[in-house]
């Protein structure tokens, strides 16, 4: 019988919660060393380690049946897939901020101004729910030194404890989505989580 796969992030910030949360199932695997595929030691299962923009795919396709990923990846990439469950962790906003002495005083100041953003979707999305039409800089890192550099006027990333944004001059104007680690799952496998994690890889209900 083919084994249950789970994937999980390899480094970074969802990590150690998310290999907490299948221990806390009870499964017992070793961390990922070189090795991008581990086995569970008590189940049929294997852990798939990824780069967390990398999860939602694999399990849309099915090379994977479950993940754990945040909702801020999961829903700027429209995979369309279900949510098992919220998992508590790893919460973060998506915030629109502008640098303290911007004239850009409320949502309508946007209108023709220039954001740099890692969530050009997420933040397509929002400013269109608005009416609001301003100039997407994609970025995939470093957003919040953008203003400084004059690449643009605001910009839109995730803020957990708020430090960065100040390190860096930043005011919060909106916060346009909240997220946390979410348990995704592969719709069409329809398999039960917990029976899963409690090693009788049955399918269906
Ligand atoms: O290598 P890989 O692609 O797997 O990882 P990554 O570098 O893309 O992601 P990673 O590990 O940084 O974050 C994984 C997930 O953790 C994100 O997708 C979010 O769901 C969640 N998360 C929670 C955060 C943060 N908090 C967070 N603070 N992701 C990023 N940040 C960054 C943010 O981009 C900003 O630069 O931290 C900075 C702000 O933090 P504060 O505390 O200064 O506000
Ligand atoms: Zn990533």
């Amino acid at each position: 019988m083919k084994k249950t796969r789970i994937a999980l992030q390899s480094k970074g910030r969802l990590k150690e919660r998310s290999v907490e949360f299948l221990r806390s199932k009870g499964l017992k695997f070793p961390e990922n060393g070189e090795g991008l595929l581990t086995s569970c030691s008590n189940a049929d299962i294997e852990i798939l380690w990824l780069r967390d923009d990398d999860i939602p795919e694999y399990v849309r396709c099915g090379a994977a049946d479950f993940g754990i990923v945040g909702e801020n990846v999961l829903q700027e990439q429209k995979s369309g897939l279900r949510i098992i469950r919220k998992l508590g962790f790893s919460k973060c906003r998506l915030v629109i901020a502008v640098p303290k002495n911007s004239r850009i005083l409320e949502l309508a100041d946007l209108e023709g101004e220039r954001i740099a953003t890692s969530y050009p979707s997420l933040l397509c999305d929002f400013l269109q729910s608005r009416n609001i039409h301003a100039t997407m800089i994609p970025l995939s890192g470093s957003v919040e030194i953008a203003p400084e550099m004059s690449l643009s006027d605001a910009i839109c990333d995730l803020v957990q404890s708020g430090n960065t944004l100040k390190i860096h001059n930043l005011r919060e104007l909106k916060t346009i989505f909240e997220s946390e680690a979410v348990l995704i799952g592969n719709s069409e496998k329809n398999l039960n989580f917990d029976t899963v994690a409690r090693g009788r890889a049955t399918r269906g209900k």
